[in-house]
């Protein structure tokens, strides 16, 4: 399995700017390279990549997107006056050239290239270019916003004709849209582009009526061209969160790409004088660790735009430690989205729901919110927004510099019965070390009131140690295979609130008996996946899924894990996270391996996954997922059950009340 981190940079892409006076093209410098660089050269970052040489596209790459007359075009600028470059210039919006622009848009599309290379022949798992000049605004015969070729259209395009790539992903998370991308594959089915931006109802640049979320795509194209507008300045981590798991990571499972390339831009983050949001860089960990288990762990992230140097270097850094494997912990303050934000998401849903069948059920928007225009008026109508933020310069806005993530000496651990060999590069956590007699007695009390069976009692002591050991931050996440799951999960939930947190995310797959109980002082949130309909109680902390197939129905699990289990496991912000696998449960491993996989961005990695003893064939492919090999595609996935669907919906709208990352619908009821 491919593993390893990709950097391309070249300084010779700082070697060019802007030389005469232009107050849309000033933020543009050079530094926004050099401080991205060396912040990552500084953390110790740049040193655990692998460092990959930039070349410079060839003709005919840079016409696998533009056409020759444009290209011609762009030639010949190393060879003019300054008079001639400006006049040149006047014919584009929001770009300047330089004589040294084309051969660093040459080097800025190689680089691409290079990286698109590494990733598909599996040289590394995922990699980011550093490069200049950006490249999603620019068209088939047009210079745009900075941009002078489409770097990661070209490489969308090498990827399919070179490597054969059936589907390509292009998620676009800089705050501007890159309508160039969006143009190139409108009628394409097998480019997904996702981009969300800062619109304000077409007040913001490019000023497009297409960059709306009614452009859905078009002929063959439709339903795979996503955009998602924010109507407003200051949008926050949750805004950001709350698209990702309710329309971009439904949708990306569902049409299965082979390769995911980021436009990773970030003037969406706090600071940015472009974007005026109010995200912070720890979102980019996020962000990048949500796409990291799609197309097999094939990503490939470009950047694009940030203007703020601070928050560009810190937004880059946190991107490319995701990328090595790094666990991050949660943003601060994880609400739900605010409300124009949930129009958006509502909008973007209901234009798509005829295309994907995870947004099938998504309700109807009322008429009145039918037209951008009457959105407009509903919006500066409703009267409960809060007070539009204080007009502070961007400069000025401070923000905590993120915490330096913590990275346990061990990654993953196991507690497994005698005579099961231990999964390659995992550490055994072996019973001579002995648990305190404290812990021995409560394990006695608990459980062998009367008699004593010495195997089962050694196996349940080195489950606590595997934990006490997570406490302590020497050990990430672990794997125990026991003779008894229920047994070893009421002994876990009963050690770990005392010893690592006071928020257990508890997560069932698979039909059995789950205490519930467990769930009353709020201090564990249960999550249990299974075909059977609960008898006992739901609440807020008692989540029953219940799935008609069963955890056997990929569809339907998928959908149940990205729109329910990880917003709220976000919202919770657990510090463990307890994955229980049910005897017979059905699931198949990959869909496992992604589950374990995604709850790692949680409880900054400490995820403890418990097995029955005779699932042994399931201990490598797991504590695979656990060491963050990615997980396997998943496949197409096939329709969900209608009522499984509907099922998901009300569950969600009983839960919207008490979860807000789970809201979906502008006007709630509640
Ligand atoms: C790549 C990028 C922004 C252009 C803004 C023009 N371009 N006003 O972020
Ligand atoms: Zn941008």
């Amino acid at each position: 399995m491919a593993a390893g981190t990709a950097l391309l940079y070249d300084e010779e892409m700082t070697k060019y700017k802007l030389l005469w006076v232009d107050p849309a093209c000033k933020i543009e410098v050079p530094e926004r390279l050099t401080v991205s660089h060396e912040a990552l050269v500084r953390t110790g970052l740049a040193a655990r990549c692998v460092s990959i040489a930039v070349r410079e596209a060839t003709d005919e790459e840079i016409l696998l997107v533009h056409s020759e007359e444009y290209l011609e075009a762009v030639k010949k600028t190393p060879y003019m006056t300054l008079e001639d470059l400006m006049a040149f210039t006047q014919q584009y919006g929001d770009v300047y050239f330089h004589p040294n622009i084309y051969h660093c848009a040459k080097l800025a599309v190689g680089a691409t290239l290079q990286l698109v290379d590494s990733v598909m022949t599996g040289r590394v798992r995922n990699g980011i270019a550093l490069v200049r000049p950006p490249g999603h605004h620019s068209q088939k015969s047009a210079a745009s916003g900075f941009c002078i070729f489409n770097n990661v259209a070209i490489g969308a395009r090498y990827a399919m004709q070179k490597y054969g790539a059936k589907r390509v992903l292009i998620v676009d998370w800089d705050v501007h849209h890159g309508q160039g991308v969006q143009y190139c594959f409108e009628d394409d089915p097998n480019v997904l582009y996702f981009s969300w931006h800062r619109y304000e109802h077409q007040n913001f640049w490019p000023n497009l009526r297409e960059s709306d979320y009614d452009s859905v795509g078009k002929e063959k194209g439709a339903g795979f061209n996503i955009n998602v507008p924010w109507n407003k300045v200051g949008m926050e981590n949750s805004d950001y969160l709350a698209v990702f798991f309710h329309v971009l990571l439904p949708v990306a499972y569902e049409f299965c790409p082979d390769l995911v390339l980021v436009s990773a831009g970030f003037d969406s983050a706090i600071g940015d004088p472009e974007g005026k949001m109010c995200a912070t860089p720890d979102i980019f960990a996020h962000l990048t660790h949500l796409l990291m288990n799609l197309a097999g762990g094939k990503l490939c992230a470009v950047l694009e735009g940030g203007y703020n140097l601070t928050s560009l270097a810190q937004s880059v850094c946190q991107t490319v430690q995701t990328l090595l494997g790094d666990p991050a912990p949660l943003p601060a303050d994880l609400g739900g989205p605010c409300e124009s934000v949930l129009k958006s998401i509502h909008c973007v849903r209901s234009a798509h729901k005829q295309y994907w069948s995870c947004l099938k059920y998504t309700a109807d928007l009322p008429a009145s919110e039918l037209s951008a225009k009457s959105l407009k008026v509903a919006e500066q109508k409703t009267g409960n927004e809060p007070e539009a933020q204080e007009q502070r310069s961007p400069e000025e806005i401070v923000w905590p510099e993120p915490p330096k993530r913590l990275c346990p000496p061990v990654r993953t651990a196991v507690a497994l019965p005698e005579g099961v060999a231990c999964p390659d590069a995992c550490k055994r956590c072996s019973s001579a070390e002995a648990p305190s007699s404290l812990v021995l007695n409560r394990i006695r009390g608990d459980f062998f009131k009367e008699s004593e069976d010495k195997v089962t009692l050694t196996a349940l002591c080195d489950l606590i140690a595997l934990l006490e050991r997570m406490a302590k931050n020497e050990v990430r996440n672990g794997l125990a295979l026991v003779q008894d799951v229920s047994m070893a999960m009421v002994c876990v939930m009963q050690h770990a609130p005392t010893s690592l947190t006071n928020r257990v995310l508890l997560v069932c797959v698979g039909d059995g008996c789950v205490p519930t109980r467990i769930t009353e002082d709020g201090k564990t949130l249960l999550v249990h996946i299974s075909s059977t309909e609960a008898q006992g109680q739901k609440s807020k902390h008692c989540v029953p899924v219940c799935l008609r197939k069963g955890c056997s129905d990929v569809a339907g699990f998928m959908q149940a894990v990205l729109g329910l289990l990880l917003p709220l496991g976000y919202e919770y912000n657990p510090g463990l996270v307890l994955l229980v696998r049910m005897p017979g449960s059905g699931v198949c491993e990959s869909v496992w391996q992604q589950l374990a996989g995604l709850l790692q961005g949680l409880a900054q990695g400490h995820t403890l996954v418990l097995m029955q003893e005779n699932e042994t064939a399931s201990a490598g492919p797991t504590a695979s997922a656990l060491l963050g090999s990615p997980a396997p595609m998943l496949g197409l996935l096939g329709n969900l059950l209608s009522e499984d669907l509907e099922a998901l919906e009300t569950l969600r709208n009983t839960l919207q009340a008490d979860w807000k990352l789970l809201q979906v619908n502008a006007c709630q009821q509640n």
